[in-house]
């Protein structure tokens, strides 16, 4: 079975749609965890209705704590073997997951990366600066892995990967963390079209930037302390 784990924070225009778009594209088992931080918008309570038609676990946190933190509090409550992460906001297209997970299997990857920057991957309707931006966050992170876009929030892996890792619940960018520290032999990328949200506002603030700074500086002292 895939856990798909998606992060909620004022996203109810946006789930019907997802866990709509999700269960057409799926046929085998799978279960959505959703992680919300008492939305002001009760996305947390829509979730709940919706659990009568999809297969759904809610966990209510108790405030806005942070994307990372809740994608590693829904790998706690996943009972998949493989867990599938995405955003809530269609950004990350969820026909694509049947995708990421047959090239998991027959390529026995370990880690299957929905990437906007593999040949054929792009993203729709963002802004010049959020384009530079992501630019030179990856150019920063070029040292610690080769992967093209080690920032995307939409990945599948298996669950051994990262289990017993000391992964830090910081910022927006898990996926970094899990390719620095995470134990696995094979990644691949499978070229995505990103789409810019809809409807809702983006949850990108000042105090992400920070945080990536300093998840930049522990993930360096932690390849300088581990040499791989
Ligand atoms: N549970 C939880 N989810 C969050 C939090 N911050 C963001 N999210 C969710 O994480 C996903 C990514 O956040 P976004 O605001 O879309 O970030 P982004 O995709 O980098 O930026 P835009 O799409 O341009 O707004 C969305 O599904 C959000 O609802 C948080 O603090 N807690
Ligand atoms: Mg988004």
């Amino acid at each position: 079975m895939i856990s798909i784990i998606i992060p909620t924070y004022n996203e109810s225009k946006n789930i019907t749609g997802l866990f709509e778009r999700i269960r057409a594209s799926l046929i085998d088992g799978y279960e959505l965890i959703i992680v919300d931080d008492a939305s002001p918008d009760a996305t947390g309570m829509l979730a709940e209705k919706l659990s009568c038609e999809h297969p759904v676990k809610v966990l209510h946190r108790s405030g806005k704590l942070g994307l990372a933190s809740a994608v590693l509090e829904g790998f706690k409550l996943a009972s998949g073997d493989l867990w599938c992460v995405m955003d809530s906001d269609l950004s990350h297209p969820p026909e694509m997951i049947p995708v990421l997970l047959k090239t998991l299997k027959e390529q026995e990857a370990d880690i299957v990366i929905g990437s906007r920057f593999a040949k054929g991957g792009s993203i729709e309707n963002w802004p010049l600066k959020r384009h530079i931006a992501t630019k030179i966050a990856i150019l920063s992170v070029r040292p610690l892995t080769p992967v093209k876009d080690p920032m995307s929030g939409f990945f599948m892996l298996k669950k051994e990967v990262v289990e017993n890792v000391n992964l830090i619940p910081r910022g927006f960018k898990i996926l970094l963390e899990i390719l620095v520290k995470g134990r696995y032999e094979k990644v691949i990328e499978v070229p995505i079209v990103f789409k810019d949200r809809i409807h809702g506002e983006s949850k990108v603030d000042p105090k992400v930037y920070l945080e990536f700074s300093a998840q930049l500086w522990d993930l360096y002292c932690h390849k300088l302390k581990n040499g791989h």
